[in-house]
């Protein structure tokens, strides 16, 4: 059968994935399906050709993702804890360095950074840089770089690249979704993964309390500019009291994206530990959040973005709306 059409793997790349003996893998925290599916099949493949590889987060695995084999051996770095020495620093999924925490912020001076991200926005931080902004997914860059490399990929790394595809494309819907994608995810169903098992496990799995927070978050909305800019203000520790995980709250903002005539959603999130985390989405290339999200010192995608302040989710909510209803006006234009 055909493979996907290839994506160009540059060389340093599938140099470092043949010789690194001591890999830290390190994604953003906390970490989505593309980070936790795409760093799994790497630590995998690295383990089957005899190599060392430690896959650290600074925030457990959200519930829903724990389902994938291999989850459970994530280290997860405590305050206390040294990031563990490596030769090699392979980072996934982190538009900036700083995305990815302690492992690039206190490794040694000795320590390579392979930087392997499909953010528009990234820097081209680390000594090999791979940004393929045309990827969907890391997880299609991962699936192009193990067979570049000729290394192992067995139907659990299969499915943890799937979940990696089907999680950052919206269930291969969202603008991103090229054929080479989808030639991607034909390519690991031949090797053996399953579609069902993951609709089963990720999107009908869902505990009530998630549907009850999805319920309050729908009485909290509020929209602007005609119903074009949906905002949804949540304080910290919103849906602690029904025992949801940040992750379930982050998924929010699918709610206000959802909706007829909304063209650009934000959802303004109050963190326990102080300061506002601001994610966009955006249905129109016209509304570039990526751009608007890079203006207040973060990045991503054209059609989902975010960054961080240390204001207030109020405060900074009266920052930005202005800029936000301008932005969903002109794409509707
Ligand atoms: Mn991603």
């Amino acid at each position: 059968m055909s493979e996907p059409s290839q994506s160009h793997v540059p060389a340093a790349v599938v140099d470092a994935m043949r010789s690194a003996q001591r890999v830290v893998i390190a994604t953003h925290s906390p970490m989505d399906g593309d980070g936790l599916g795409s760093g799994l099949a790497l630590q995998r493949a690295l383990h089957a050709r005899g190599a060392n590889a430690v896959f650290v987060t600074e925030a457990p695995v959200p519930r829903s993702l724990r389902f994938l084999p291999g989850s459970e051996d994530i280290v997860l770095l405590t305050d206390d804890m040294p990031v563990p020495d490596a030769d090699w620093l392979f980072g996934l999924d982190a538009g900036e360095e700083s995305r990815l925490g302690r492992a690039f912020a206190e490794r040694g001076e000795h320590v390579r950074v392979l930087n392997i991200d499909h953010h528009v926005s990234n820097p081209r931080y680390g000594d090999v840089v791979w940004v393929d902004a045309e990827a969907a997914a890391v997880g299609e860059q991962m699936y192009a770089m193990l067979r570049a490399a000729d290394m192992e990929l067995d139907v659990v790394a299969a499915q943890a690249l799937l979940v990696s595809l089907v999680t950052d494309t919206g269930r291969f819907c969202y603008s991103s979704t090229t054929a080479r994608t989808l030639e991607t995810a034909a390519a690991l169903v031949r090797a053996g993964a399953r579609p069902d098992n993951i609709q089963r496990r990720l999107y009908s799995s869902e505990p009530i309390a998630v549907h009850r927070l999805r319920a309050l978050a729908v009485d909290s909305l509020r929209f602007f500019a005609d119903g074009k800019l949906c905002i949804l203000t949540v304080e910290a520790g919103f849906g602690s009291q029904l025992g949801v995980d940040s992750d379930d709250v982050k998924d929010l903002i699918d709610v206000a994206t959802s909706i007829e005539g909304v063209v650009v959603a934000a959802m303004v999130r109050g963190l326990a530990e102080g300061g506002t985390k601001v994610s966009l989405r955006s249905k129109d290339d016209r509304a570039d959040v990526s751009a608007f999200s890079r203006l207040h010192g973060g990045g991503g995608h054209v059609r989902a973005s975010g960054f961080s302040s240390d204001q207030s989710p109020a405060a900074t909510e009266d920052a930005i709306r202005p800029g936000l209803e301008k932005l969903a006006v002109v794409a509707s234009g």
